[in-house]
């Protein structure tokens, strides 16, 4: 069998990071319809004449609105004025002449709304409303009245921000309108150790709206997104380029994304990889590998490691590890084992078979156990030398993530563990590269690893973390 080409650790689920748009949030999100699986003729057809005859679709035509963003939010904001405009109103800007409404957050008092709008007084025929008039009024599809939601204005008119009492000219006072006037709540927000511009915008956005709009454009695409990312040999990055191609079901992807070899077989048998493994079945997997291994030598050892070995009840897969005592008769093993597995009709697909990574060989595939209603399984095979048994045992047992705290400790002793060995001596360089790769330990079991490390000793199933 010819080595598969991709190294599968680098597609796997939950493998690789999403990487933000620099742009920041609202050029990140351009503003754009949303796609809808089955658009109905009627969700995209024209919002339908009321029958009372109230209005058409430009029932907001006689609305000539400005949006205050500070405390709405300058996402909501603007989505407020493209729904205005959407409907037929106006968006002007508080001074111009005409304008019929300014609509401001629900807490705001005019006081603030015009220092903000730095206006010492309402234009002639303005008034000022809560948002949440505008809000019904969309719900409604109709001009409701602004009883109840009309802010009253002062009886005298407003001095400007830049004459208010005690502010001093050059810099805003912490709280004063004019900060959230102008970025430089972003500024202070930047100003927390760790938060970049990015972050602080969308704290200031959660802040002034009590919400992300980002997590709305995110809510729709998580679930496509997880779909698409449980295909064995899709990772985050082909979700989304397949999202972004439109697609939006299984359907989509079977009927016109384009697939590697591996990713149509984690396809073919999505429902199947998705169920978790029984124990029991676990082990008659591992049984049937032992089996055709010993068939071929007696003497080799074949263990189930990974989530069986930690004694779980399920399993995502099996891991099977195999090794010779005698040092060298686990050379030549590896394709045999397949050839023979194969003509058994055990292994139904190959994912990827990695014949270099230093004497150890790595299979990763699918199978399937004799008889009625079995479902294909992952199986991971790795056929490793004698003397690197005990760190591959450790490495394939695993968790994922103890092994990753194993690794770093050891870093923090100078020392390097692998699936191969433990060494010591090991000088990294700043950037923590290995300078000098060290001496590899003698670590004949498990137990020596730990002891080197200066661990206590864990058993497989203390290794979840
Ligand atoms: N492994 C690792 N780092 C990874 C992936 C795997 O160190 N990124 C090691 C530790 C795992 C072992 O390989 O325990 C087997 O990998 P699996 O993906 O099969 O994980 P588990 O067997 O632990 O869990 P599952 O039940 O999901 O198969
Ligand atoms: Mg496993
Ligand atoms: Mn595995």
């Amino acid at each position: 069998m010819a080595a598969a080409p991709i190294n599968p650790q680098t597609e796997r689920p939950g493998s690789s990071h999403t990487s933000m748009d620099p742009r920041g949030i609202l050029k990140a999100f351009p503003k754009r319809k949303k796609f809808h699986a089955n658009p109905s003729p009627k969700a995209l057809a024209k919002i339908p004449k009321k029958e009372d005859g109230e209005g058409a679709t430009e029932w907001l035509s006689s609305l000539r609105a400005h949006v205050v963003p500070t405390g709405i939010g300058r996402a909501r904001a603007e989505l407020f004025e493209k729904q205005i405009v959407q409907h037929g109103g106006q968006i002007h800007s508080a001074q111009a002449p005409g304008v019929t409404h300014i609509v401001v957050d629900d807490d705001m008092d005019c006081e603030r709304a015009l220092r903000l709008l730095k206006l010492p007084r309402l234009p002639l025929g303005a008034q000022l409303v809560k948002s949440a008039w505008l809000s019904l009024c969309l719900q409604e599809r109709r001009l409701v009245d602004t009883a109840g939601f009309s802010i009253s204005t002062p009886d005298r008119p407003v001095s400007p921000p830049w004459r208010t009492e005690g502010a001093p000219s050059t810099q805003a006072q912490p709280g004063s309108d004019e900060e959230s006037s102008d970025g430089e709540e972003t500024r202070e927000a930047c100003r927390i150790p760790g938060i970049g511009k990015r972050m602080a915008e969308k704290i200031v956005e959660i802040l002034e709206s009590g919400h992300l709009r980002k997590l709305d454009y995110i809510s729709d695409s998580v679930p496509v997104l997880e779909l698409f990312s449980n295909i064995w040999g899709a990772g985050t990055k082909t979700a989304q380029m397949w999202y972004h191609q439109g697609f939006r079901s299984l359907e989509d992807i079977r009927n016109k994304a384009s697939l590697t070899t591996q990713q149509a077989i984690g396809l073919k048998h999505y429902d199947d990889f998705l169920e978790r493994i029984p124990r029991e079945e676990a082990a008659e997997i591992e049984q049937t590998v032992r089996e055709s291994a010993q068939a071929l030598n007696p003497g080799l050892l074949c263990v189930a490691c990974g989530s069986y070995r930690r004694g779980k009840v399920t399993c995502g897969d099996v891991d099977v590890l195999l090794t010779h005592p005698d040092g060298r008769s686990h050379q030549g093993i590896f394709s045999r084992l397949l050839d023979s597995l194969r003509q058994r009709g055990f292994l139904t697909d190959d994912l990827v078979s990695q014949e270099d990574n230093g004497q150890q060989q790595k299979y990763l595939g699918v199978c399937q156990l004799p008889g009625p209603g079995q479902r294909h399984r992952r199986l991971d095979i790795i056929v490793v030398p004698y003397s690197e048994f005990a760190c591959a045992l450790l490495y394939f047992t695993g968790s994922a993530h103890f092994n990753r705290s194993m690794r770093a400790l050891a870093k923090t002793k100078g020392m390097s563990l692998s699936e191969h060995a433990l060494s010591t001596g090991v000088v990294r360089g700043t950037r923590g590269l290995k300078v000098t790769s060290g001496r590899v330990l003698p670590t004949p079991t498990e137990k020596d690893v730990f002891s080197f490390l200066g661990l206590p000793y864990r058993e497989p199933a203390e290794r979840d973390w």
